[in-house]
């Protein structure tokens, strides 16, 4: 049998597979690449400072609370200035949101082809494993924007996503990226510096046997939620929680199951934000074919009423939220 040595180059970056999605939908500007090639530039540099964080002691608090009232990771203002700074000087975002930032940030540009886009991100999703190595995550979610926003952008519900994703800091550094009809996966090849894929189609298992809740918060979660976890207990479904929902649903997508962050005493609304966190990967898990719902309704549903809005999070394989819901 003969290899032809050919066959290993003949890799698709996720530039390839962008440009090829936006010719198939029609679209040969380009200009949704052109964003999204921006933050695969942010999240090689932001995987560099995590894998050098603790040599050039950037670990610990910032000193300062974001606007959620969080103490501020340093990384947490490193990314945020990364992707910032990239995505503001970037042809066609004209809007950015991000967990960090109290207000929507707006950026001079007039498009590319008259293409605009707003850009909502939670830099470091998961910040709190920084410390400790665990997994964390930058979260993105696109918009078209069809009229010049000026200072007024108006929150769009997360079914106007033109596309979303994550990057995954972990083992290996890795992008999914949901566009309309697809959910594919890449990983960071650090000998050539690009984003490499390595799975299209992707299709979330209809059932799983994993759920993934902080159980610490149990009594004080709604009844349907504690009868759900009991029979999840009684089944002999194995519990994984990594603290960070870009680790948890990542797991989810990939092997099945659910994720949830319900209501809670503490957070009466949920924990989770809609536009940069809830949202994003509402889109990825559904183009996969899982489902993603608040407990009241579909979360890309929801009609946002400001950027850090917190909503309740059902998401995972279609058999495993149907279970729930049916219960609540
Ligand atoms: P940030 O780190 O971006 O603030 O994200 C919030 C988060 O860490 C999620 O990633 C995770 O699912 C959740 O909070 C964990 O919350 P808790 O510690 O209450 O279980």
């Amino acid at each position: 049998m003969s290899v032809s040595l050919l066959d290993s180059y003949e890799t698709v970056t996720l530039e390839d597979h962008t440009l090829e999605r936006e010719a198939e939908s029609g679209d040969p500007t380009g200009a949704l690449s052109w964003v999204l090639s921006s933050l695969g530039v942010c999240a090689r540099m932001i995987s560099d400072t995590l894998r050098r964080a603790r040599l050039e002691d950037v670990l610990g608090t910032a000193g300062q609370q974001n606007v959620q009232g969080e103490e501020q990771q340093k990384l947490d203002v490193i990314a945020n200035d990364i992707l910032v700074q990239r995505l503001r000087g970037r042809d066609g975002v004209v809007v950015l949101g991000s967990e960090e930032d109290e207000t929507l940030l707006y950026a001079d540009s007039t498009g590319l082809g008259q293409e605009r886009f707003a850009v909502f991100f939670d830099p470091l999703d998961g910040s709190g494993n920084l410390d400790v190595a665990g997994g964390v995550g930058t979260i993105f979610s696109i918009y078209r924007v069809l009229d010049d926003p000026r200072d007024d952008y108006e929150l769009r519900p997360g079914r106007e996503q033109l596309a979303a994703g994550y990057f995954l800091y972990g083992s290996s550094t890795l992008l999914v990226l949901a566009t309309e009809g697809d959910v594919s996966m890449f990983v960071l090849d650090p000998a050539v510096g690009t984003f490499t894929r390595v799975l299209t189609g992707i299709r979330i298992p209809s059932r799983g046997n994993v759920y993934s809740v902080n159980e610490a918060n149990l009594a004080t979660f709604p009844d349907g939620f504690k009868r759900y976890i009991g029979a999840c207990r009684a089944s002999g479904a194995s519990a994984r929680y990594a603290g960070a929902m870009v680790a948890d649903v990542h797991r989810v997508l990939l092997k099945g199951g659910i994720f949830l962050y319900p209501p809670t005493a503490k957070a009466p609304s949920g924990k989770l934000r809609l536009m940069y966190e809830c949202n994003p990967m509402a889109k990825v898990v559904k183009e996969a074919g899982g489902l993603a719902g608040t407990g009241h309704g579909e979360i890309m549903d929801v009609v946002p009423a400001e950027l850090h809005q917190r909503v309740p999070v059902i998401i995972g394989s279609p058999e495993n939220v149907r279970e729930l819901l049916a219960g609540l």
